[in-house]
């Protein structure tokens, strides 16, 4: 199948599941077309049937803003035409859905017919698409579409109670190549060159938006580090980021948390990593959870949206009620204190997670794309 794939390109959650899945479907032999302004931060390698086409937005004194959404339908109906692509697969809603929708109408018109994917991710529908600015326009892009799929049944609800959907939406939960690291397995893990060997090291990697209260990772970080040894590595960047340093001055702990800045080597990072914080208000799925337990790294999360989903209570960690930072800390401990105990978690960890394999995920969009067709 010829397909377009439209995501935000950076380093959120969303724009990497839809490069895995991109790489994915064109090693099952299905031309990839990714559709966005820059190349996504995941796809490393363009090849046959991997394809990149960047959205130009050319900026006109006249706009206060400039419409993205314009030159992404524009860009989509001529790449469309041009590569005879069969199906249209956007991730994020906003404004993916929309001009998604535009473009379908257009070429339409020019007796092309296009079916629409659009797989809702999080705060497209739980913070962003909510708001009354955008929710007319959210409601009737993901009624518009022909398919809709969201990656957690938490998600799913949310969708149903937040808007006046009348389309069916299927659940296909985030996923990750086991292969990789099974293959790899990163025998040159320098943990040494981190942290000293008696030393814990605990990680939390996110966007440091205010929906991940990374100040809350801090504190429980404080909780931890008055008990074992340990280190903290922050990593990623964004607005609270400032805060979450404040915060460490604040606490005296400067000598003991490290900000990394954003990272192409997330599985470096991970595999000398012995637990994961992730202490969200909300989530809808938590891939970066799902990254931590394929590298065999125990959770404690919170305990909302699609965590339940992803980390397994008592088995691959621990979860807690948001905010909670003395129950998450001493969920920690209870993991770290004790050597055999910390082995266990990081092998459940390893093998909760091995059951969101891309080859058990990738077949259901696969099937959704070949329902659709067979329909059109
Ligand atoms: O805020 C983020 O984490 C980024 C955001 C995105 O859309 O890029 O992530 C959302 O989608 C991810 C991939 O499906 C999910 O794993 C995240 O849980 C979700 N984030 C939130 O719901 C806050």
């Amino acid at each position: 199948m010829r397909i377009a794939i439209v995501c935000y390109p950076t380093f959120g959650g969303s724009g990497v599941v839809a490069t895995e899945l991109g790489l994915a479907l064109s090693r099952r032999g299905h031309e990839i077309h990714f559709i966005t302004y820059k190349q996504p931060v995941r796809l490393d390698q363009l090849s046959s049937n991997v394809k990149f086409h960047e959205v130009h937005v050319p900026k006109y004194p006249l706009f206060h803003y400039q419409p993205y959404e314009l030159a992404l339908s524009s860009k989509l109906v001529n790449m469309v035409k041009l590569h005879d692509i069969e199906v249209l697969h956007v991730h994020y809603a906003i404004p993916h859905a929309y001009a998604g929708y535009m473009a379908k109408k257009m070429l339409e018109e020019q007796g092309i017919h296009i079916p629409m994917v659009t797989t809702l991710h999080g705060t497209d529908i739980t913070l962003v698409g909510n708001h009354p600015f955008y929710k007319p326009a959210v409601t009737f892009s993901i009624n518009a579409s022909d398919m809709v799929t969201s990656v957690s049944e938490s998600l799913k609800q949310d969708t149903l109670d937040l808007f006046e959907i009348k389309n069916d939406i299927k659940v296909i939960p985030n996923f990750i190549d086991v292969s990789k690291y099974q293959q790899k397995g990163f025998k040159d893990c320098q943990r040494e060159m981190m942290a000293e060997g008696d030393e814990k090291i605990i990680t939390h990697i996110s966007n440091f938006r205010k929906v991940k209260r990374i100040q809350d990772t801090v504190k429980v970080f404080y909780e931890i580090q008055k008990k074992i040894k340990c280190r903290l590595m922050m990593v990623g960047e964004g607005p609270e980021k400032e805060k979450a340093e404040d915060l460490v001055d604040e606490l005296g702990i400067q000598d003991k948390v490290m900000f990394l800045g954003q990272s192409h080597e997330i599985d470096k990072i991970l595999c000398f990593s012995d637990l994961f914080l992730l202490t969200s208000k909300r989530e809808s799925f938590g891939l970066a959870a799902l990254e931590a337990m394929i590298n065999g790294v125990p959770v404690i999360s919170t305990n909302t949206g699609g965590l339940p989903e992803v980390n397994e209570q008592g088995v691959s960690g621990y979860l807690c009620d948001v905010g909670d930072v003395k129950g998450m800390a001493k969920r920690a401990l209870s993991i770290l204190s004790d050597n055999h105990t910390l082995q266990t978690f990081k092998q459940n960890a390893r093998k909760v997670a091995e059951q969101f394999d891309i080859n058990q995920i990738v077949p259901m969009y696969e099937d959704l794309y070949t329902e659709l067709l067979e329909k059109s």
